[in-house]
Parts: structure tokens; C-alpha cells; sequence
């Protein structure tokens, strides 16, 4: 019974790029959620280090990103013996079904990505062309393992749509080749915005440090960070339309304590936006506390980070074998 119920775990696919240092915005949006659904689900979670050249990187700081990448989701509470942790360059099945899925994926679907448009914009110097087949290679990250759900941020929404679309596609026209997948969007913390621009979302990437919050700042900056936090003049903590500011503090505070918007509003009635960034800088470096301090334990046994990379990718690997020789016949690719 027990081995029937592990085999009829569905699967769960999903990646941060180790483009910069980690932010709440991805904690919120995807790594508290691949922690939650780690029991009850069969996990696969990359470091997606292929998806992180479409921009520029310095050699030297993509090394050490994808340690502490995976450092910070074992730090987060994934355990590696329960769910597969990977680097996504260590199982070359990912860019083999990447090319294939590039072949099966329209030049107007890809130039209809917002993030492909907003990236183009950002880095108007390196519009590359694997910046704009990116999706196509998420959606061979996801297909290659026969994935059922994928836990997102709202950002990554419309890739999702692509890749089921390219998975319906692909089984017209060869027979059933892929699962069509899910995405996962949480309902709070989904789209955490950027302190600094509330109207623009927190991204790990931003050249203005006020803007985020790094899961490994210190105390005092993240306190910092939350006190300049671009709020309005009405001075109450309440959620409504046209204050993206207090909304998004109270979104954050709501994901690390559980409390609903009317608890927060109930909790500062009468109290001011000084104390209420207070509070809300106070809780969530507390609760990174724990987080950060397993980090700087893991990040000292790269030993350690170097056994989990290998034995994921050798599970990766072997779970990837079967759907990429399925595509390969389906193909008419000869088989020796
Ligand atoms: P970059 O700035 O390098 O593009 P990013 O910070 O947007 O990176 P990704 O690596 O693209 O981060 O995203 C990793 C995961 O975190 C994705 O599931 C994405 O949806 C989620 N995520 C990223 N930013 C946010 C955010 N501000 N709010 C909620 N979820 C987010
Ligand atoms: N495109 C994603 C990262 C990513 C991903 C994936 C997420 C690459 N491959 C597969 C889920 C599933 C992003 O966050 N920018």
C-alpha cells in the first residue's frame, strides 16, 4: 500500500535562476511553497543556471551563486533525501529537449512574452536569442519530467501557458508525448512588490538594493530597508485600491505571520506607517534568522552542496532518460 501511494505521488517541478542574491520575493512567491508541498508531493527543484546566461554574468559570482542558491533551499527547509535538489546544466537533457521544443514553438508566441519584453528593454545591449527561446527551454525543464504541478510566482504565469500549450501541441501532432502541467500560484505572495516602486515587482536583479529584500540581509538593514519602504500620505494600515505600498507591506507581513489583512488592520488602527514598517522589518528578519544562520552552516561544507548537486543530477538524469528517448522515436530519430 505504502509503495502504491509513492508511486502515485504527482510531480512537482520548479527553478530559481542563481542570477543574484535570493529575495523575499522568491521565498514568498516560490520556495515557501515547494516547502509545503515537499510531503505530499514527488519534487524536483532545479537551480536553473542555463536560464541565467541569457544576461551577462560575471564567471566568477555564477559559481558562487549556485552554491548558495541551493544553500538557501535546504536552508528553507527542504530536505535533499526527500525531494530531488539539481543544477540544471548537470542533466544535459535539458537542453536537448530545448532544442526540440524551439522547433515546435512559434516566433510569435515567444515575442508575445512580457518578460522577454521587459528583459529586451532592461538589456537593450544583449538581446540575444536565447533570451527569447527561454521559454521554450522552461517548458523542457518542466515537460521532461512528466510534471504535474509547478509552484510560481504570477510573474511566470504566461510561461506556464506556453509550456501547456507546447505540450498539447507536441502530443497532437506526435500522440501523447508530455503530461500538461499545472501552475501552483499562491494566493498571497505571489507578486511581492518592490520597496522602492510598488508599482514594479521585487526582483533579485535590481541594480537599487532599497528596492529588495535579500533572504540573507542583516537585521539592521532589512529594518532599514522596510523604514524607506515608498508608502502614501494617508497614514492608515488598511488594504486598499491605490496604496501598492502599505498593500505590499501588508501582504509581506501577512505571509510570515499568517495573519489575515483584517487581523493587520486591526493589530496598527490608530498606530502610524512608523511602527507598522517597524513591526513588519522586525518579523521578517526573525524570521530569516533561522533561515540564514543554516545557510552560513551549509555554505562552509561545499563538500556537502557537492554530494546533493551529484546525486540529484544522477536522479535527474535517469528520470529525464525515459521521456527524452519517448520524444527521440517520436521524432523519427533513429535509435541504435
Ligand atoms: P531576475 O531579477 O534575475 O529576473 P527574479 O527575482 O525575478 O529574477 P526568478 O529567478 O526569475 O527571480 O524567479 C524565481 C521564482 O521566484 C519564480 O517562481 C518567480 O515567479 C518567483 N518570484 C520572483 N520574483 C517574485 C516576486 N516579486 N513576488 C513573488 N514571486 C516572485
Ligand atoms: N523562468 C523561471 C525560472 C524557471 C522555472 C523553470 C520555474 C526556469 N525553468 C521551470 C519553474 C519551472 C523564472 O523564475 N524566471
Amino acid at each position: 500500500m505504502e509503495n502504491n501511494q509513492t508511486e502515485a505521488k504527482k510531480v512537482i517541478f520548479s527553478g530559481v535562476q542563481p542570477s543574484g542574491l535570493l529575495t523575499i520575493g522568491n521565498y514568498l512567491g516560490a520556495i515557501k511553497n515547494w516547502v509545503s508541498l515537499a510531503d505530499e508531493y514527488d519534487c524536483i527543484y532545479c537551480v536553473v543556471d542555463l536560464h541565467s546566461i541569457t544576461v551577462r554574468q560575471v564567471p566568477a559570482e555564477l559559481r558562487r551563486r549556485i552554491y548558495e542558491t541551493l544553500a538557501v533551499y535546504i536552508a528553507a527547509g527542504i530536505d535533499p533525501e526527500k525531494s530531488t535538489l539539481f543544477v540544471q546544466s548537470h542533466n544535459p537533457a535539458h537542453a536537448e529537449l530545448g532544442w526540440v521544443l524551439d522547433c515546435h514553438t512559434q516566433f510569435g508566441e515567444l515575442s508575445r512574452m512580457t518578460q522577454f519584453k521587459d528583459k529586451s528593454a532592461k538589456h537593450a545591449d544583449n538581446i540575444n536569442a536565447g533570451l527569447f527561446t527561454y521559454p521554450a527551454l522552461m517548458a523542457a525543464d518542466i515537460l521532461l519530467y512528466q510534471t504535474d504541478l509547478v509552484p510560481v510566482g504570477l510573474d511566470q504565469k504566461q510561461h506556464i501557458e506556453l509550456a501547456r500549450d507546447i505540450a498539447v501541441r507536441f502530443n497532437g501532432i506526435y500522440g501523447d508525448t508530455f503530461k500538461v502541467p499545472e501552475g501552483f500560484i499562491p494566493q498571497t505572495g505571489a507578486k511581492i512588490a518592490s520597496l522602492s516602486d510598488p508599482t514594479r515587482k521585487m526582483s533579485k536583479s535590481d541594480p537599487n538594493a532599497n528596492g529588495y529584500v535579500a533572504i540573507l540581509d542583516k537585521k539592521d538593514d532589512i529594518i532599514r530597508k522596510f523604514k524607506r519602504a515608498v508608502t502614501d500620505s494617508e497614514a492608515v494600515v488598511r488594504f486598499a485600491e491605490g496604496k501598492d505600498g502599505i498593500n505590499n507591506l501588508m501582504n509581506i507581513y501577512s505571509c510570515f505571520t499568517g495573519k489575515t489583512h483584517a487581523e493587520i488592520e486591526a493589530e496598527f488602527a490608530g498606530k502610524g506607517y512608523g511602527d507598522f514598517k517597524m513591526a513588519v522589518g522586525e518579523t521578517v528578519a526573525d524570521k530569516l534568522a533561522p533561515i540564514q544562520a543554516e545557510f552560513n552552516r551549509l555554505m562552509a561544507d561545499k563538500a556537502y552542496l557537492e554530494s546533493i548537486m551529484k546525486q540529484g543530477a544522477e536522479v535527474a538524469a535517469y528520470r529525464s532518460k525515459k521521456t527524452m528517448r519517448k520524444v527521440y522515436k517520436k521524432l523519427g530519430f533513429v535509435q541504435v
